[in-house]
């Protein structure tokens, strides 16, 4: 309990925390996207989920794009492809990071180049089974550390 007050006060204390008021506690910190010249682009963030059932993040939607796709990292021998899966799981009580390498939000058919310093808007959608709701956060572009060419399908 005490840790989960830590992770809050965390997450509180940066002002990119975005939360629906009457929502459910999942909030969302540290979003970031990749600068990008390329035609599809990456969403990165953490994920708290401070509720005391599992949440799913089941869907994104933004309109800079084609379409948006939930995906994950699998290493298949030397080699990590991507593939999309249906929905994040999100466990109650722990933060979910969507990261370079692992799970993130991907962003097909860029409509023009994502450029350091550009902020766009992306609608998450989260479900329990029972309820749903959306969550409209503004996401940041950046330089990002790591190679973000191995965007192939
Ligand atoms: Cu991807």
């Amino acid at each position: 309990m005490k840790l989960i007050l830590i992770i809050i006060s965390f997450f509180l204390t940066f002002n990119t925390v975005q939360a629906q008021i009457d929502g459910p506690m999942v909030f969302v910190d540290q979003i970031k996207s990749r600068e990008t010249k390329g035609k599809n682009g990456a969403v990165f963030m953490n994920i708290l989920n401070n509720e005391g059932d599992e949440w799913n993040l089941i869907s994104a939607s933004t309109d800079i794009c084609d379409h948006v796709e939930l995906h994950t990292h699998i290493q298949e021998g030397d080699v990590f492809r991507m593939r999309s899966v249906k929905e994040i799981s999100l466990n109650p009580g722990t933060v979910t990071e969507l990261k370079p390498g692992g799970l993130h939000v991907m962003l097909i058919g860029l409509k023009k180049e994502l450029k350091a310093g550009d902020e766009f808007q992306l609608i998450l959608k989260f479900s329990n089974g029972k309820q749903t709701f959306m969550l409209d956060i503004s996401v940041p572009v950046q330089k990002l550390k790591g190679c973000g060419c191995s965007h192939k399908h």
